[in-house]
């Protein structure tokens, strides 16, 4: 029993880890279709104590699909993503395509969950919700309670992002490459825009916003790719309306879900990418009052999370979990 669910874009690294964290997480289904471009269909995977076929994607695969969670890049979503919601789906999509279109909710489910409300599966009646970049979920999953306490006016980030948000191609490039990479790292491929900020640190600036429903907040970011597998780190300041303390900051932080705060100072034991690899929950630490802002309105933080987890496919299915 449960709903019907389709993974589209199942062969891709973050389609792999839709079926890790289903598995993980014991997510009620009553079928599950995994679905690709022509060129995978026809593969075998397993899938708990089953072998699963790819079937191709097509207008016709998202008959009678309760859920559908994307991700196979932005003109897949928009070419099929509508399709699947006009058949009844609620499409949780994984890509760029629709976050920043006003009536599709940007969830991150501990964050702001009430985006979503209304949407039901199982009515026929289907609806596209977005998973936010990765960058900006790793990010306000540990900002976010701050804000709740103190009201961020403005936060500038700067991101130290792992291969995987590139895809499954560029983890074996560098692995073939780590020589090259090892001892480099060059700013985020995304392309530059006429501002000079590139896409990834432009998508940290509008998706902040609408997830925290804040026009005002200003943002800022500077994104950087690194030679690390799988795991993104951020370095955060934050400005605040309110006071705010570090050691309250670090005991808000102890207790915000999916947040695990390390931030020893005497063993210099802190967040670090390798750690939070394959985990679901996002590290926080260095946390610092900002010695140039005055009267405890500032903070420095550093936060490492699982790109391909928390920063993709857990969130989608932590989505997912909401429509049960
Ligand atoms: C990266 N954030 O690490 C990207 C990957 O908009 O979903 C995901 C791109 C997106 O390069």
């Amino acid at each position: 029993s449960g709903p019907s669910i389709a993974v589209v874009g199942v062969t891709g690294a973050v389609g792999q880890e839709f079926l890790s964290v289903l598995s993980d997480r014991d997510f009620p289904y009553r079928s599950l279709k995994l679905l690709a471009s022509k060129r995978s269909a026809g593969k075998s995977i397993s899938f708990q104590d089953r072998t699963l076929t790819v079937q191709e994607l097509t207008a016709d695969s998202f008959d009678d699909v309760d859920i559908a969670l994307f991700s196979a890049g932005g003109s897949i979503s928009k070419q099929f993503g509508p399709i699947a919601a006009d058949k009844g789906a609620v499409v949780v999509d994984n890509s760029s395509a629709f976050r920043m279109v006003d009536g599709v909710p940007l969830v991150i489910p501990e964050v702001n969950p009430e985006a979503m409300a209304g949407i039901k599966i199982g009515n026929k009646k289907g609806a596209l919700i977005a998973n936010p970049n990765c960058s900006t979920i790793i990010c306000l999953m540990a900002a976010t309670p701050l804000h709740r306490h103190a009201k961020v006016t403005r936060m500038v980030v700067s991101t130290y992002q792992a291969a995987s948000g590139a895809g499954a191609a560029a983890m074996h490039e560098l692995e073939l490459q780590t020589r090259e990479y090892a001892f480099n790292l060059f700013s985020h491929n995304a392309p530059v825009l006429e501002n000079g900020y590139n896409e990834e640190e432009m998508k940290m600036v509008k998706e902040t916003r609408k997830i925290w429903n804040d026009m005002n907040v200003k943002v800022t970011a500077t994104c950087i790719r690194v030679p690390v597998m799988r795991a993104h780190a951020e370095s955060v300041n934050l400005q605040f309306e309110k006071p705010l303390d570090e050691d309250t900051a670090r005991e808000i932080l102890k207790t915000a879900p999916g947040v695990v705060v390390i931030d020893d100072r005497t063993s210099n034991c802190f967040p670090a990418p390798l750690e939070v690899s394959n985990k679901d929950e996002v590290a926080v630490g260095r946390i610092r009052q900002d010695v140039s802002q005055e009267g405890n309105h500032g903070l420095d933080m550093f936060v490492c999370g699982d790109q391909v987890r928390k920063g993709a496919a857990l969130n989608a299915v932590q989505i997912a979990e909401l429509l049960l």
